[in-house]
């Protein structure tokens, strides 16, 4: 296992160096811009990665000793690790889509979201719901048409990330900017969101493999959370990051690209669609995920992710038309060939 992966990382290196050689300046991008919507996007280099993780379930029951074991076996999506190449760079979202340019995109285009379109609305915190008590055993109460993109049951800045918005929002909000500007927008892929994230780290987190380490760049189920949560206190980390719910973007440190809440604050729709035994398969150069499929992926952790699942190489899904509570998004917008 120890050569294979030796062997990976030769590769890997080797295409980052031959990228370089043959890379041409034909008139650099700039390195960040900012659209008519106040997103700020920084260049993510061309380049190449090793991506997923082959932790094996022993080691990580070691490391996350308070999780149950079928949690940690439950996580052979995120293996073999594969090399993952970009020939192209592309500027990815320095922080997640907030609610107040989502409510601009809303306002300015006349699009209605689809927790409102299709009337069974969105979930939100309530304090005096009880997960024990409903069917689904859901976190929050919902669906329920009292809650949407506006309210979430808990109070949210214009400079908070946007949630309870679908896959399909994500998508017509990347279309509508794509039209108004003439540039593509569109969500990462898979790839592109993990290559982003780890910013050049192997680690667990950007932070390290200590899952403490993550108070310092991310907003996560942490013990501040846990006060609402008493059930599932056991998962909370030690430390407090100083949200129980969501935090204003960018209130963390940036990782090493300067992007911010990779990491919890709120799930991140990509485009791909899902399937467990994609890594076994995947293309080096720019995957884009399985052709079909019913569910989507969605990355990075929330506010409420316990910290196994807010790793960078941790791997979610669920259908297009989902909205929660803890599900945001970030765009790409691709440079534009001149
Ligand atoms: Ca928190
Ligand atoms: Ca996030």
């Amino acid at each position: 296992m120890r050569q294979m992966f030796a062997a990976t990382l030769v590769f890997v290196l080797t295409l980052t160096i031959s990228e370089s050689i043959f890379a041409v300046d034909q008139g650099a991008p700039p390195a960040a811009i900012e659209n008519s919507l106040g997103m700020k996007f920084v260049l993510v280099p061309a380049g190449a990665f090793l991506m997923g993780s082959n932790e094996l379930p022993d080691d990580l029951s070691k490391a996350y000793p308070q999780y149950e074991r079928r949690r940690v076996v439950e996580l052979g999506d995120e293996a073999p690790v594969h090399p993952v190449r970009f020939k192209q760079a592309f500027y990815m979202a320095q922080f997640e889509v907030s609610v107040g340019q989502f409510r601009k995109f809303i306002e300015a285009s006349g699009y209605t979201p689809e927790s409102v379109a299709d009337g069974t609305g969105g979930y939100g915190y309530n304090a005096n719901y009880d997960s024990l008590q409903s069917v689904s055993g859901d976190a929050f109460e919902g669906r329920n048409p009292k809650y949407s993109w506006q309210n979430p049951g808990f109070d949210q800045a214009d400079n908070h990330p946007v949630v309870n918005v679908t896959w399909n929002d994500s998508v017509a909000l990347a279309k509508w900017l794509s039209e108004k500007e003439g540039v593509k927008y569109r969500l990462p892929t898979e790839a592109e969101w993990e290559y982003a994230c780890r910013a050049g780290t192997r680690t667990r987190y950007t932070s390290g493999d200590n899952p403490e380490s993550l108070l310092k760049i991310a907003n996560v189920f942490d013990s501040d959370a846990r006060g609402y949560w008493q059930r599932w206190a056991q998962f909370a980390l030690s430390g407090n990051d100083g949200f129980a719910f969501t935090s204003p973007v960018g209130s963390f440190a940036p990782n090493a690209w300067g992007l911010y809440d990779m990491h919890g604050n709120v799930w991140e729709w990509v485009s791909d669609w899902y399937a467990d035994d994609y890594y076994s398969r995947s293309p080096v150069d720019n995957p884009q995920g399985p052709a079909e499929g019913s569910v989507r992926v969605r990355r990075g952790g929330s506010w409420h992710t316990w910290a196994l699942y807010a790793r960078s190489s941790y791997r979610n899904w669920i259908s297009p038309d989902s909205r929660y509570t803890l599900v945001g998004m970030r765009l790409v917008r691709e440079v534009s060939v001149r």
